[in-house]
Order: C-alpha cells, then sequence, then structure tokens
C-alpha cells in the first residue's frame, strides 16, 4: 500500500528523469503479438518453418520484424505448429523429433528483461509443446535501445526460419545518428574515431534514410536432415557444408535499396541471424561509420571493410552523394567466400555490377573484432564507463573454461550416439542439469580458451559483456593464477596482462556487447557484473554446435542471507538427484532421459525457488530504486 503510493508520487519526477526533449513523444505501448509457427514447403520442396503470413516471409526463412520503442511492453505469444500430429508422436520416442517439436523462443541481446522469459527450452522454461502456446510477456526499459533479434532456442529450428529482426527505438540513439551525419563531410577515408560535434537535442534530420540488412548463410536440406544425416553419428561433421547466403532472406544477387532524391546518409542495421557463417560488408569505395555494437551505441568509428560474427549486429551510417553505392557481401564458409553485391541506389549504379575479387583483398579486412576501437559512450545514466573490476588483482571472480572437440572420442559416442564438444570436459546438455555457480555482486571475470582449432562465435545470455583481451590466431591458450614466470611468459598470458595495462592507464571502457568471435588455437577474457539472479546460457551460436554440446550454463545466484539455507539445500538435493540419475543414463545412446526430466522439474523445486528469488529481488530492486530517485 505504501509502496504504491510511494510509486504514484514518484511518477511525475520519474517522468522527468527519463524523457529527453526530443523525439516523438508518446507513452509506453504494449504490443500484443501472436505468432503462429508452422512448417511449411518452400517452392524447391524444402522444409521450412513459417511465422503468421507465410506467404510474405514463404521461402525468406525470416519471419515479421518486431519494432517498438525503449520502454514499450511486448506480450507476445507463440503457438507451436511446427510439427503435425503424427510427427508429435514419433517426438515421444526419438530425440531428433522431440528436440525439432518443441520450441523455445530467445530475444537475442534483449537482456534485462528477465530470465523467465530467456526462450531456452529445458531451462528456463518448459518446452513450448506440439498444439501450446506460450506467453513472453516483458517491459523494455527505458534506457534500452538498439538492434536485436528473436530467434528459436530449440536445437536447429531458427535457420529453418523461426528468426526476425527486434528494433527497439529510442531518442539517444537518432541523436547519434544526427550527431555522426553531421559530422561524415570531416572524414576523408580510412579507418579512425570521428569527431563528434557538440550534442544538440534535435529530432532526425531531413535526408537521412534507414534499412535494414539481415544476413544468413543457407542450407539446401531441412536443417532436421542436416543433423540426423550429416552429423550425429559417430565420425558424423560438425560443419555441414554451406550452399549458399542469405540476404533479407534472398538468395538472389544484386537486390537494391532505392533512396529518396534528397537523402544524404544511410543507416543500415547489419544483423548476423545466420547459423554458422561470419559475414563480411564493404562499402566500394566509402568508408561505414560504426556507432552501434549489438544494442550498446559507440563512440563513431570509421572503418572500411566490417566483420559480423553470428549473432552480432552493427549500426553503419555511409554518406551518399550523387552515385549508387555498391555493398560487397561475403559469407564466409569452410573454404573461402560465397560472395554477392547488392546497391544503394541513387542515380545509375556505375562501373562492374559483380564482384569478381577476393574477399580476402578488401581494405581494411580485418576478422578479430576491434575491441580496443569500438569504445561505449558513456551512457545517460553513467554506466559502461571503464573496465568493470579494475586490475586483475581486485576482488573478482574467475572462470576458466577450456573448449574442444575430439574426434574418437568413445565416452561421447556411448552416451549421444556422436562425438560432442566439450567444455571443461561437459557438454552444454549436462551443464544444464549442474551449472556453474556464480556469486552475486562480485566481478565475474570469465576466461575462454580454444582448443579446438576453429573460429566461433560466443554469445551469452543474461548480460552484455566487456571484452577485455581477445587473442589473436595461435597466442595459444590463457592459464592465469599460476606461477607467474616474467622471464618465460606465454602470449597469452602477455597478451592479456598488456591489455588490462592499457584499460587501466587509459580510462577507456572495453567493447561491450552479447555476442563475438574467437579463433582458433587462442582465449578471450570477458566481465560483466552478476547481477541478474538465474540460469544463463554462454554458448557457441553456430546452431550445429550447439546440437553438439558447445556452451555452458551460469547460475547467478542471489544476493540474500537468509533464502539461500533453504533454496540451496533443495537445489542441492535436487542437484544430487539429478546427477544419480545422469548416472544411471550412463551407457543410453542419447540425451532423451535428461531432456525429459527437466521438463518435468519444472512443476516442482526449481521454479518455487527462482520464482521466489524473483519475487524478493523484485521488491528488493523496486524499493532500492525508489529510495535512491
Ligand atoms: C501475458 O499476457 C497475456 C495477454 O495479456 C495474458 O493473458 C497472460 O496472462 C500474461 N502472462 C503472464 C505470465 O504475465
Ligand atoms: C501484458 O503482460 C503483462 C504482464 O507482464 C500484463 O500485466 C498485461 O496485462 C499484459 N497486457 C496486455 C495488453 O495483454
Ligand atoms: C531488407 O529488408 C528491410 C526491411 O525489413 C529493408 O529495410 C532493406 O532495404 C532490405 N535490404 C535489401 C538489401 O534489400
Ligand atoms: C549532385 O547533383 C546535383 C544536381 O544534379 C549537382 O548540383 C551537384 O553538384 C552534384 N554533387 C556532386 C557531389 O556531384
Ligand atoms: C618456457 O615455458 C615453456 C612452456 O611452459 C617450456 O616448455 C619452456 O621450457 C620454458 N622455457 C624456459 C627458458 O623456461
Ligand atoms: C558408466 O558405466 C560404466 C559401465 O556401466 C562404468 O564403468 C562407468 O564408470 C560409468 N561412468 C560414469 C561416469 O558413471
Ligand atoms: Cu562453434
Amino acid at each position: 500500500m505504501y509502496l504504491l503510493s510511494f510509486i504514484a508520487l514518484c511518477f511525475p519526477i520519474l517522468q522527468a528523469v527519463f524523457s529527453l526533449p526530443v523525439g516523438e513523444h508518446r507513452e509506453p505501448k504494449t504490443h500484443v503479438i501472436h505468432f503462429e509457427a508452422i512448417s511449411k514447403k518452400n517452392s524447391e520442396g524444402r522444409r521450412i518453418i513459417a511465422i503468421n503470413d507465410y506467404k510474405e516471409y514463404y521461402e525468406k526463412t525470416f519471419g515479421p520484424p518486431i519494432n517498438v520503442r525503449a520502454g514499450d511492453t511486448i506480450n507476445l505469444s507463440l503457438e507451436n505448429k511446427i510439427c503435425s500430429e503424427e510427427e508429435a508422436q514419433l517426438a515421444e520416442n526419438d530425440q531428433f523429433w522431440q528436440d525439432y517439436c518443441n520450441t523455445g523462443l530467445h530475444f537475442h541481446g534483449l537482456v534485462p528483461i528477465g530470465n523467465q522469459v530467456d526462450g531456452v527450452p529445458g531451462l528456463t522454461q518448459p518446452p513450448i509443446r506440439t498444439g501450446e502456446t506460450f506467453w513472453y510477456n516483458f517491459t523494455i526499459p527505458k534506457d534500452v535501445c538498439g538492434t536485436y533479434w528473436y530467434h528459436s532456442h530449440s536445437t536447429v529450428q531458427y535457420g529453418d526460419g523461426l528468426r526476425g529482426t527486434l528494433v527497439v527505438e529510442c531518442d539517444e540513439y537518432n541523436l547519434l545518428v544526427n550527431r555522426v551525419v553531421q559530422s561524415l563531410g570531416e572524414k576523408a577515408a580510412g579507418s579512425g574515431l570521428l569527431e563528434l560535434p557538440p550534442r544538440v537535442d534535435t529530432i532526425r534530420q531531413e535526408g537521412i534514410q534507414e534499412e535494414y540488412v539481415t544476413l544468413s548463410d543457407w542450407y539446401e536440406d531441412w536443417n532436421l536432415d542436416v543433423v540426423r544425416d550429416k552429423m550425429m553419428f559417430p565420425g558424423g561433421t560438425t560443419d555441414p557444408h554451406i550452399d549458399g547466403s542469405l540476404i533479407n532472406g534472398s538468395e538472389e544477387d544484386q537486390l537494391e535499396i532505392r533512396l529518396k532524391p534528397n537523402t544524404n546518409a544511410v543507416v543500415l542495421r547489419l544483423v548476423n541471424a545466420g547459423m554458422a557463417g561470419t559475414q563480411i560488408i564493404h562499402a566500394e569505395g566509402k568508408y561505414m561509420v560504426v556507432m552501434e555494437t549489438d544494442g550498446i551505441l559507440v563512440k563513431p568509428y570509421a572503418v572500411e571493410t566490417l566483420s559480423l560474427a553470428v549473432g552480432q549486429r552493427y549500426t553503419v551510417i555511409i554518406p551518399v552523394d550523387n552515385d549508387s553505392i555498391k555493398i560487397i557481401n561475403g559469407c564466409n564458409k569452410m573454404m573461402g567466400y560465397i560472395t554477392k553485391v547488392f546497391w544503394i541506389v541513387k542515380g545509375q549504379p556505375t562501373g562492374e555490377l559483380r564482384f569478381n575479387e577476393n574477399i580476402k583483398n578488401l581494405p581494411g579486412l580485418y576478422r578479430g573484432e576491434l575491441y580496443k576501437e569500438l569504445e561505449p559512450l558513456p551512457s545517460p545514466n553513467g554506466q559502461n564507463t571503464k573496465i568493470i573490476g579494475g586490475q586483475k588483482n581486485d576482488d573478482i571472480q574467475r572462470i576458466t573454461l577450456d573448449y574442444l572437440y575430439l574426434r574418437d572420442d568413445d565416452d561421447m559416442r556411448q552416451k549421444y550416439g556422436t562425438e560432442m564438444y566439450k567444455v571443461n570436459g561437459k557438454t552444454m546438455q549436462e551443464y544444464m542439469e549442474s551449472p556453474i555457480e556464480v556469486k552475486n555482486g562480485k566481478t565475474l571475470e570469465i576466461v575462454i580458451n580454444a582448443l579446438d582449432h576453429m573460429r566461433h562465435p560466443w554469445h551469452l545470455h543474461g548480460h552484455h559483456f566487456q571484452l577485455v583481451s581477445l587473442g589473436e590466431k595461435r597466442d595459444g591458450v590463457l592459464r592465469l593464477g599460476g606461477e607467474e614466470d616474467e622471464e618465460n611468459i606465454s602470449d597469452a598470458a602477455k597478451r592479456y596482462n598488456d591489455d588490462l595495462q592499457y584499460w587501466i592507464e587509459s580510462g577507456k571502457t572495453p567493447m561491450t556487447r552479447d555476442s563475438f568471435n574467437i579463433e582458433g588455437g587462442s582465449f578471450a577474457v570477458i566481465r560483466i557484473e552478476p547481477n541478474r539472479p538465474g540460469d544463463w546460457l554462454l554458448h557457441c551460436h553456430v546452431e550445429w554446435h550447439v546440437a553438439k554440446g558447445l556452451g555452458v550454463v551460469i547460475r547467478e545466484l542471489p544476493e540474500l542471507p537468509e533464502l539461500p539455507e533453504q533454496s540451496e539445500q533443495s537445489e542441492q538435493s535436487e542437484q544430487s538427484q539429478q546427477q544419480e540419475q545422469s548416472q544411471q543414463d550412463n551407457g543410453t545412446s542419447s540425451q532423451t532421459s535428461s531432456n525429459g526430466k527437466n521438463t518435468e522439474d519444472f512443476s516442482t523445486s526449481k521454479v518455487k525457488v527462482l520464482s521466489i528469488y524473483f519475487l524478493i529481488m523484485s521488491i528488493l530492486d523496486a524499493i532500492l530504486y525508489w529510495v535512491i530517485i
């Protein structure tokens, strides 16, 4: 009661704090969205998953775009009609069908909306079974905006079509667009930081046109066939052959974006919504100014060529004069690239229409991450400033994860019927039953070591992370906390130490995002502040590699002195039950029982314990929040 009147009292103050003197003023809206996921065949007879109006998205394997504003609420119901009744019957006894028929929807990068709507079936929610509907209701905080996407988190469904863009508009983003466009003239070419003009609160200027470009690799066979027939048996591949690439869901080359006559700058929201391929984008004869990395606004930085790991988003701004702009796109496959061109059309396209050269020779191509260059802008609430956790000797908790794939792993063959990726000796499926626990409120540093020789795109749920250090190919793995031997320090340790020194001396903020590539035989170090209790995946975003177990679950424990005693007990007993169970499972040939069991658990202790945490956390949060304001 008191809380309510307090809230009512504070409301006008709150409004004053949050509303900016620009933009379309409107009250936050609720978007009630219904998604019906159905299976269809495209014109080539390939099975796909369509959402709602399948005619519009037919062939495209992309669902409808979701467009909202910061502060809005999304009430989205996902109705699962991916499988027929007969197929759902098969799913009772067949793991492949079970994973394909069940579903769950993840809002990639939209982190502060809560663990309950994170969309990972068997971890954060019960799987949505055939014929069932699940509601994702959440409010997007006022200070969150940018470019995101949604996708299924059940086995290999999203590449068949259960995915789409999710854009959150806000004034801060538009103000930055304006300022970048004003400073475009100052820059000739090449790469580097742009000098921004002073902040002026004007709404979006004339002459700026915004477009979305979604990129993906493409497979001619239905994804379920790919996993069954090419991957999940002894000796099966980890990387099925990529047959093509999609721009906005289309396999066509030479797509066109038409500009209005008075346009002088184009804003591209680029999304790599693919299953495996890193994507390259180059604007011929131009530079592109990066201003957003995965929902984080950055100090504008000009690049000639951009590389996008699976899951990543960038907003880039390209100056436009009287000519059309040729955009070159390369989708990385095992050997080389699938190359395409699309046009930003103003006047007649000139010069060579196609691109017949090598992507590897594009000027400014760098396939690592620009983690020192793309620096977050301080947000209006003062977050994202400086490296979190400070120096390495400060009080931080650290986990080290080593991942690898063994081509002759009998244990895995016995347990899963195929070889699997393992992180510290366990598969993602195993971590779903016994997560890595971390404490709330103490900086968490995660060292990820690739004992594997391939490049993998990693994605963290629940947080944007700071990318503190990242190895180049052949830097080797990073071992910390052992004997520091100054004379004989590994390349990895040297890079890590230098990077920490750099952040501390420069006072800069490391690149902050939710997805990034790690080179083979190398390492990465990321940091977060664990302040969101729940179970969060940290995994490779290659859909095929998820099926092969490449990931872990991080359980952020709540910071509550009274509750843990009870909850830990019940969790521990739950876990030991699970361990017993998985011991019994040892020797059975699939992961059926583990998944099936998780579902049952949802009706019991886990849900109760978690809902109590969440309830108490939200009440505490709310109280703190109002007190501070
Ligand atoms: C989500 O919103 C729908 C539509 O208003 C409502 O029927 C449902 O009860 C809500 N579910 C939750 C968990 O809030
Ligand atoms: C949307 O979901 C919220 C719960 O998050 C609920 O309170 C609200 O009534 C729903 N709104 C609509 C319009 O369905
Ligand atoms: C892709 O579709 C978006 C709308 O979803 C549009 O803004 C954009 O121009 C399209 N891009 C290309 C290259 O056709
Ligand atoms: C663009 O075209 C307009 C009208 O045709 C002309 O006045 C202007 O000088 C041209 N600008 C450039 C940079 O070529
Ligand atoms: C340096 O370290 C490597 C690997 O840790 C070891 O093999 C080598 O013998 C060391 N060299 C010296 C000079 O200590
Ligand atoms: C799996 O089962 C085999 C034989 O039943 C046993 O020797 C082995 O220790 C078991 N492994 C685990 C991890 O329980
Ligand atoms: Cu991978």
